[in-house]
């Protein structure tokens, strides 16, 4: 085990960069506030970070929206904090992963600019997707397309040409079959690489290369996440995997085991094994977990399935049940309808916070004991719910702008953190530096430090499951073998000398034979495992 790269098990623990720690009191955290708090991540027990781009951008999609992927946004710090940074966590012994986004660019980004200026025909604007439109005066978008914002993925410019966006306006789609696009993009992981980061997060990896003539995508339009469907015109095309072939090469030249992980919202398991195949990526986010519901069954058939084409193909598993696109576990969990949908939560839905609360750290619990590498999302320790009551003229999401204000958007899971005190900032910031998006005010009772100590608390859960992770040779990767219990349990063993048991029905479960409770998501009623908790036990 201790043999293997150090990917191949990791829990790496995602810095929302905006809302993680403010250093210089704007309101909008920074590479300073993430020095600050390094020690805080390295006693909660993770193996690495991975920080939500910082390069320098007009923010319209927080960050996404990239106009240079060499140099650091003034709000977040400078490239020499960001070396600093990238030592102290070494220092610390994290890892480093940063977020590359490659698929589109800002359209504030200079190629991007100087394909506009050069006008249709010019070799600047073989960069992006320019196309002339339809209809008589090419007046209509050149194909169906949908942007995964909302409305169409087609903004026409003065000259009449029309680029193609697959998110918001100002991120207009890079043409990966241009030959300096390829070369740029190996410059910008060497320029990162030796500055010493340990991988990178690939945005949207599935979306990099469009079907040839750029035709219609008829119901599969519909479609915002090729969730049914294997042949989609832009998403999840087989020619995305020549590039991280390329970029794979990249790495190696590296020493320390550099890594790459997909981001790919592809429909399935088999899909996703394709990008981590050898010579490929090593690891990519496992969304079907996070989309399944809180039920036994569709669980334990994700896992399974999880496990085999990844195991197929030689890749170890990933499990995530949070990030900063979707609606916190914690509230989720905490509707009867617990379908993973992503930002568009039915707020009127009635929300049991207690219960959602529960099952997240049952969930916590499962993850964890599960084989392969994890991702926990900034607050998802500290069991934060979803903010659903933004002041709507606050809300910064493009989401929210672009569906014309019929989903609430992203921002309620982009909350700035609440480290200490009573009040806002929280100790995200100086004392009354106010921050970007509001707090709740009854966040007071879930700040690190009041969490701090209390053996109850869901920050201490994880520090526990995380300590024991790095104790017991069974987690991490390796085997899992069911057991057949009764409907709703979920309960599973792995060598040696270990168990999970997950109770997901109502009715409490007599736990199996064990020679000790090693951790619990919730209080044991001697050995019966209540409803909605998680036990660990030496066997
Ligand atoms: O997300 C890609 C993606 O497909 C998501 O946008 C998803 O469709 C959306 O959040 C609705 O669930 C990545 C980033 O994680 C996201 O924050 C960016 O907005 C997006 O890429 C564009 O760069």
């Amino acid at each position: 085990k201790d043999s293997a790269p150090w990917w191949r098990s990791a829990v790496i623990y995602q810095v929302y960069i905006r809302s993680f720690a403010d250093g210089d009191g704007d309101g909008v955290g920074d590479i300073e506030g993430i020095r600050s708090r390094l020690a805080y991540l390295r006693g909660l027990g993770v193996d690495a970070v991975w920080i939500t781009p910082w390069y320098p951008s007009p923010m319209v999609d927080a960050g996404y929206d990239v106009a240079d992927y060499t140099g650091i946004d003034r709000r977040f710090g400078t490239v020499g904090g960001a070396e600093a940074l990238i030592a102290d966590a070494h220092g610390h012994g994290l890892r480093v992963i940063l977020d590359i986004v490659p698929n589109h660019t800002s359209d504030r980004h200079a190629w991007f600019e100087a394909a506009l200026a050069a006008g249709p025909g010019g070799p600047e604007r073989d960069r992006y997707v320019f196309r002339p439109g339809r209809g008589d005066d090419g007046g209509l978008p050149p194909n169906d397309w949908r942007s995964t914002f909302g409305g169409s993925a087609w903004t026409r410019v003065p000259d009449g040409e029309w680029y193609l966006h697959l998110f918001a306006e100002a991120q207009p789609d890079l043409n990966w079959n241009n030959a300096e696009v390829r070369r740029d993009f190996e410059k910008v992981l060497a320029f990162w690489f030796d500055r010493g980061v340990d991988g990178f997060r690939i945005d949207v990896a599935h979306g990099l290369i469009k079907q040839e003539g750029l035709p219609d995508a008829g119901e599969a339009g519909d479609v915002l996440q090729p969730t049914e469907r294997e042949d989609h015109p832009h998403w999840d095309r087989d020619g995305v995997h020549e590039i991280f072939r390329e970029w794979r090469k990249v790495a190696d030249r590296y020493d320390g085991d550099r890594t790459f992980t997909a981001e790919a919202w592809v429909s399935g398991p088999k899909r996703l094994a394709r990008y981590v195949r050898p010579g490929e990526l090593q690891t990519a986010f496992n969304f079907d977990y996070l989309r399944a519901p809180w039920d036994a069954e569709r669980l334990r058939a994700v896992i399974d399935k999880s496990l085999d084409a990844l195991g197929s193909v030689g890749a170890p598993a990933t499990w995530v049940l949070s990030n900063h696109d979707v609606v916190r576990h914690v509230t989720r969990y905490g509707r009867a309808n617990t379908e993973g949908r992503g930002p568009r939560a039915d707020v009127s839905e009635p929300l049991d916070l207690a219960m959602g609360t529960r099952r997240a750290r049952a969930a916590a619990l499962l993850m964890l004991a599960l084989p392969g590498g994890a991702y926990v999302y900034q607050g998802e320790e500290l069991g934060l719910p979803e903010v659903e009551d933004i002041p709507e003229d606050l809300l910064q999401d493009p989401v929210w702008e672009r569906s014309g204000h019929t989903t609430r958007g992203r921002d309620g899971c982009r909350v700035p953190l609440p480290w200490s005190g009573d009040a806002p900032p929280f100790g995200f910031g100086p004392d009354g530096a106010a921050t970007w998006l509001p707090q709740p005010e009854s966040w007071k009772d879930l700040t690190a430090e009041t969490q701090e100590n209390d053996p109850g608390s869901m920050l201490e859960l994880y520090r526990a499951a995380l300590r024991l992770r790095r104790e017991l040779p069974a987690l991490g990767e390796g085997d899992l073998r069911w057991h057949e219990t009764v409907p709703g349990v979920l309960l599973f063993s792995r060598t040696p000398g270990f168990a999970c048991a997950v109770n997901l029905s109502a009715t409490p479960f007599e736990l199996p034979a064990h020679t000790g409770v090693l951790l619990a998501s919730g209080p044991l009623d001697g050995d019966v495992l209540p409803h909605d908790t998680a036990v660990w036990l030496a066997v």
